[in-house]
């Protein structure tokens, strides 16, 4: 079997806080007609630093077209020379990666009639439990539409969630009240996410204002790559710590310091199923935990995030991937399904992921590239439309 071409759709979906993010649904098609395809979610971190989506495509062909898609050890390592890794969280060169990946587990699944649990080895379980996030209050006047999404999701089933915090405390902590007062032990909430916004002491001292309130964990309260600051935050604190795989040194500095007891793994922060897969291993011989991270992604991503979640022996954190919830549309004739606050690992019987993408959806959401374009780049860190918008 050859590869014989590779195209590139970029699209632009809304979420419900009014923030759009573009996707790149990327095609891997063979000359035994069989197509796999791969999601690259969220190019919208760093957006002035934009890819042009016809060079991406040349480059992807120029390596790909005439190639063996069973050589999934080769292609990626060929792929990680093109992009390699830079210690950086939102780098673009895993987002890549991790849609070529994708598409290449896609297309060996489903030209032997498999679902990708198969190549991975099964699945132990059939459903992951995941939390709603919560973008960051501001101001003390944003705290109360978080709280009403906290009861819209409620009434859905959603009964973990996490928070975005340490831009003003005073809103975090009135937040987290509030959801306390109403929801009482109902309502858990999984982790504060500093999202390396604060330097590990002070996270350390607003996460100690927040502990009564109740949190299972911390994650990123440090600034980025501050290895050793997230250590000391680990050793001053009695709660698991967190921290997201973005690269494999930093994952090798973060287990030689025993910086986190969790490491946050998403395919698209390490470029895909082989990297995450060899991360979780990494995380596991170090004796640690691992959580299922997200950037958010579409169903068809979040379909794969599922697959390698339900592989996993050290998944033992609730996990973050609720895109498809998030997101106003979609590519996918189906969504993955979430019930009771656990997304369902799609079905095993079908070949490659098991999911299906909607081509008209696709036409209807379609961008010339990833350009930004007129969105204001103002708030970008919390995810939500800027307050002037
Ligand atoms: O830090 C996190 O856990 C988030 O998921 C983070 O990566 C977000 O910025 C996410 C998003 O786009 O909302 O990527
Ligand atoms: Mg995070
Ligand atoms: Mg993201």
């Amino acid at each position: 079997m050859k590869i014989i071409d590779v195209v590139v759709d970029v699209v632009r979906i809304p979420r419900q806080t009014g923030f759009i993010c573009q996707h790149a649904i990327v095609q891997i098609l063979t000359n035994e007609g069989v197509t796999g395809i791969g999601e690259m979610s969220d190019f919208s971190h760093l957006p002035k630093y934009s890819l042009d989506v016809n060079d991406l495509t040349a480059t992807l062909k120029a390596q790909l077209v005439g190639r063996n898609p069973f050589e999934l050890i080769t292609l990626n390592q060929e792929m990680s020379e093109l992009f390699p890794e830079t210690m950086y969280y939102y780098e673009k060169g895993t987002f890549i990666r991790c849609g070529i990946d994708i598409a290449l587990h896609d297309l060996v699944g489903k030209a032997l009639g498999v679902n990708v649990s198969t190549l991975l080895g099964g699945r132990i379980r059939d459903r992951i439990k995941v939390c709603y996030p919560i973008f960051r209050s501001r101001t003390l006047e944003e705290v109360e539409a978080n709280v009403e999404i906290v009861r819209k999701r409620f009434a859905q089933g959603f009964d973990v969630f996490r928070l975005y915090a340490g831009v003003n405390a005073d809103a975090d902590e009135a937040f987290l009240s509030a959801v306390k007062q109403e929801f009482g032990s109902q309502v858990t909430i999984k982790s504060l996410d500093f999202s390396h916004l604060l330097d590990w002491k002070s996270a350390l001292r607003l996460t100690k204002r927040l502990l009564p309130y109740g949190v299972q964990l911390v994650e990123s309260p440090a600034t980025r790559n501050d290895t050793e600051g997230l250590r000391n935050f680990r050793m001053a604190i009695d709660l698991p710590v967190s921290e997201h795989v973005w690269s494999f040194k930093q994952l090798q500095d973060m287990i030689q310091r025993d910086a986190v007891d969790i490491f946050n793994i998403a395919l698209i922060f390490i470029g895909g199923f082989s990297a995450a897969r060899k991360a979780a291993s990494a995380a596991e011989v170090a004796g640690k935990g691992v959580l299922i991270g997200t950037t958010q992604e579409l169903s068809f991503g979040t379909a794969a995030q599922a697959i390698f979640g339900a592989s996993l022996t050290n998944l033992n954190a609730i996990s973050d991937p609720t895109g498809p919830e998030l997101y106003v549309d979609d590519v996918t004739v189906e969504p993955v399904k979430y019930e009771d606050g656990f997304l369902i690992v799609p079905d095993a019987a079908r070949p490659g992921l098991g999911m299906e993408i909607d081509w008209a959806k696709v036409d209807r959401l379609r961008v010339d590239g990833f350009s930004w374009g007129d969105q204001n780049v103002a708030n970008l860190q919390d995810r939500t439309r800027a307050a002037n918008e």
